[in-house]
C-alpha cells in the first residue's frame, strides 16, 4: 500500500543497519577423512586460500575478523567477524567452503547477531540519578565530577558497544544466552523499573573485572534461537571462569537467565593457527 502523500518518505529498503553492525561467529572442525582423501596440490591450493580469507586485513574482508582455535571437541577453530554488511560476512562463509580444502572443514556452529546499545545503558540523567539514591548528595563536589566522567565516557562507550575494536587478549569465550520466560521468574513480565534496577546490579558486579575481562553483548533476538550471544576475551583463562561464576549470583542471571554451550578459544593468527591445525600440504 502507498503512504499518504502527506507522510515523510520512509528511508530506502537496506540490509544494512541504521546503527550498529551485523555479527557473525563460526566454528569447523577439520574432518580427517576429508582431508586424508585430498591430494597435496589441493592442500597447498586450499591453505593458501584459507590462510589469505582469515587475514583480517585481507581487502574485501569484513571492518573486525579475529580466529582462535578452540578446546575440547565442539570445533577445532572459530572466527569472529563483525561489518555493516551482513552479505560481506557471509562471503566468507561462502569462500571458505569453496576453498580447495572447503569440504574437509566441518561447520560445527555458527551464531548470528547484531550490536545494540542495551536499553539499560543508563542516561546521563539516569546516571545521575542513581548516584542521588546511593547517598551522593547534588553539592558533593564529586557528585558533578562523576556525572561529567560519564558524559564523557558514555559517547566512546556506546561507539565501542555498536562499532567494536577487539580487545588486546589472547583468551576468547561466546555463549548464547536467554532470559527465561518461566511463569516464576518471567523476565519480559516484569516492570522496567525491575528490570533496570536488576541490570544496575548486574553492570556493578560486571564492573569489577575491568583490565581483566571484556565483554560484547551482541543481540539476537529474530536472528538466531537465543536472545544475546555473550563474548567475552580476557587477559588470562581463569578470569573468564571468575567473571562467568560470580555473575552467576546477580538476580538478572541467577533468577532469569538461561545460557547455551560455551566455546573456549584462544586467538592465533591465520598463519599460526593452520599450523596449530597441524594441516600441512606435504609432499
Ligand atoms: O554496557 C555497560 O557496561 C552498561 C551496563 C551493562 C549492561 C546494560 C552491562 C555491564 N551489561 C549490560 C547488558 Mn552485561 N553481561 C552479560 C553476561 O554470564 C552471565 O551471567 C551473563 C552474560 C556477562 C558475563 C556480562 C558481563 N549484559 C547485558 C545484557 C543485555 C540485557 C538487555 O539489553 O536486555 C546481557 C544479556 C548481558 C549479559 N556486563 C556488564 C558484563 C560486564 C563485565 C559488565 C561491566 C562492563 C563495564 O561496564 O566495564
Amino acid at each position: 500500500m502507498r503512504p499518504p502523500s502527506h507522510a515523510a518518505p520512509l528511508p530506502d529498503p537496506t540490509i544494512r543497519m541504521t546503527t550498529g553492525w551485523h555479527c557473525l561467529h563460526l566454528y569447523y572442525r577439520v574432518n580427517p577423512q576429508v582431508w586424508g582423501g585430498l591430494d597435496s596440490a589441493a592442500r597447498r591450493a586450499g591453505l593458501s586460500q584459507l590462510e589469505e580469507l582469515l587475514n583480517p586485513e585481507r581487502a574485501g574482508n569484513p571492518e573486525r575478523l579475529q580466529v582462535f582455535a578452540v578446546s575440547g571437541h565442539r570445533a577445532d577453530f572459530g572466527l569472529m567477524m563483525l561489518d555493516p554488511d551482513p552479505l560481506k560476512i557471509d562471503a566468507v562463509k561462502q569462500a571458505i567452503r569453496a576453498t580447495a580444502i572447503g569440504a574437509a572443514l566441518e561447520p560445527t556452529y555458527s551464531f548470528v547477531s547484531i550490536t545494540e546499545v542495551s536499553e539499560y545503558v543508563p542516561t546521563v540523567e539516569q546516571y545521575s540519578e542513581r548516584l542521588k539514591m546511593d547517598g551522593v548528595s547534588a553539592e558533593d563536589p564529586s557528585y558533578a565530577a562523576k556525572v561529567r566522567a560519564y558524559e564523557q565516557r558514555l559517547p566512546m562507550m556506546n561507539q565501542q558497544r555498536l562499532y567494536p575494536d577487539f580487545p588486546n587478549f589472547p583468551v576468547i569465550c561466546f555463549y548464547p544466552m536467554n532470559k527465561i520466560r518461566d511463569p516464576h521468574a518471567n523476565w519480559f513480565t516484569e516492570p522496567f523499573s525491575v528490570r533496570s534496577a536488576l541490570m544496575a546490579e548486574h553492570a556493578t558486579s560486571g564492573i569489577k573485572f575491568a583490565g581483566k575481562v571484556s565483554q560484547l553483548i551482541t543481540a539476537s533476538t529474530g536472528f538466531d534461537d537465543w536472545e544475546w550471544g555473550v563474548t567475552l576475551w580476557s587477559r588470562s583463562p581463569e578470569h573468564i571462569k571468575e567473571i562467568v561464576y560470580t555473575m552467576r549470583f546477580d538476580q538478572a542471571s541467577a533468577k532469569y537467565a538461561a545460557f547455551g554451550p560455551f566455546y573456549i578459544g584462544y586467538i592465533l593468527s591465520a598463519g599460526d593457527l593452520l599450523k596449530h591445525l597441524k594441516l600441512e600440504a606435504g609432499v
